[in-house]
């Protein structure tokens, strides 16, 4: 059986270890700072498994030992935003808690892959690399398959169609400036802009750009899980059953699209060695623009980093 541990036991991971159960893809460890928590949630879970005919190990721990051996670390501890938070506000608290979740997780998976959902995300994915030294296939970070569901929903929401219809591509950083792509994007083969009025599809732009915030608004304690951890839980399975899926996630250039040390968004090969490639769509005049800005507020806050933290 494959070993993934969740660190970070809160909405985002314990929703995480319920998608990924119900695959009955691997063993699943939850570890969190919270002493208890990790235990009964795993435990909770590991009950429902005669119910849902899973046979998985579900456990909670305090204690890192506990990740020893996993194929996969999933990073989701850290703080989420409150209403009025940019995801850049989370910087100086969830980089120590992050890099503390990388170091100790290396110790007893030298070989693991590392998925990270700590926000900003982009910058959260950049430190694991950098402080684990890792090569750039091991680690991944999840925005693009969340923010691109979003944008299916909005499309499915607005046209009526099967949401399995629908096939959209956000790609760039996981902020504000992030590129929904309107050329890629499409209902069963008809590209959106062809498919939907201009400003019907201006107004889906706009709420997948601001989708996060709507939930944080809407929930006011905490930000949206659901759809994130299904997202993780879809690239776990394409890395673990070696699929080579393409889905947007985040991953480290070098080149592509013309940056180098940056974590971005893009379309992303997903197999059992992790990021398998990174594929590099033709961009026209006005998307390149969007990338470019996209990319200046990633290297912003990745450069915030560097004087935070040694790397
Ligand atoms: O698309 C994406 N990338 C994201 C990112 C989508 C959803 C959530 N996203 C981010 O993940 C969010 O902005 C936060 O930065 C994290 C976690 O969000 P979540 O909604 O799960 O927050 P919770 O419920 O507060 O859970 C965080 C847990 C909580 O139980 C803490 O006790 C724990 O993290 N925590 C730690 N665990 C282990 N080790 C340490 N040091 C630690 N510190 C806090």
């Amino acid at each position: 059986m494959n070993k993934i541990s969740i660190i970070g036991a809160g909405m985002t991971g314990s929703t995480t270890a319920h998608w990924l159960a119900e695959r009955e893809l691997a063993d699943l460890v939850l570890v969190d700072v919270i002493e208890g928590m990790p235990q009964g949630k795993g435990l909770d879970m590991f009950e429902a498994m005669p119910i849902i005919g899973r046979d998985v190990e579900i456990v909670g721990s305090n204690d890192y030992a506990a990740t020893k051996g996993s194929d996969i670390i999933i990073i989701t501890a850290g703080l989420p935003r409150k209403p009025g938070m940019s995801r850049d506000d989370l910087l100086t608290a969830n980089a120590e808690i992050v890099g503390k979740a990388a170091g100790e997780t290396l110790k007893y998976s030298p070989d693991a892959i590392y998925i990270v959902l700590t926000n900003p995300l982009d910058t959260m994915a950049y430190l694991t690399l950098k402080l684990n030294k890792l090569p750039r296939e091991r680690v991944i970070g999840q925005a693009g398959v969340l923010d691109s569901a979003r944008m299916r929903a909005f499309v499915a929401m607005e046209t009526h169609v099967s949401v399995e219809n629908i096939d959209c591509y956000v790609l760039g950083g996981h902020g504000d400036e992030m590129v929904p792509l309107t050329r890629h994007s499409n209902v069963a083969g008809i590209p959106l802009r062809d498919y939907l009025p201009s400003d019907k599809l201006e107004a889906i732009l706009n709420r997948t750009r601001k989708g996060g915030g709507e939930i944080v608004n809407l929930l006011k304690t905490g930000s949206a899980f659901y759809a994130p951890s299904a997202a993780v839980a879809q690239m776990t399975e394409a890395i673990l059953k070696d699929k080579h899926l393409i889905v947007p996630c985040s991953a480290y250039m070098q080149g592509e699209y013309g940056l180098h040390d940056i974590f971005f968004g893009a379309p992303v090969k997903l197999g059992r060695k992790g990021m398998e490639q990174i594929i590099e769509y033709q961009l026209d005049g006005d998307e390149k623009i969007l990338f470019e800005k996209s990319a200046a507020t990633v290297k912003e806050t990745h450069e915030a980093l560097k004087k935070l933290v040694k790397i």
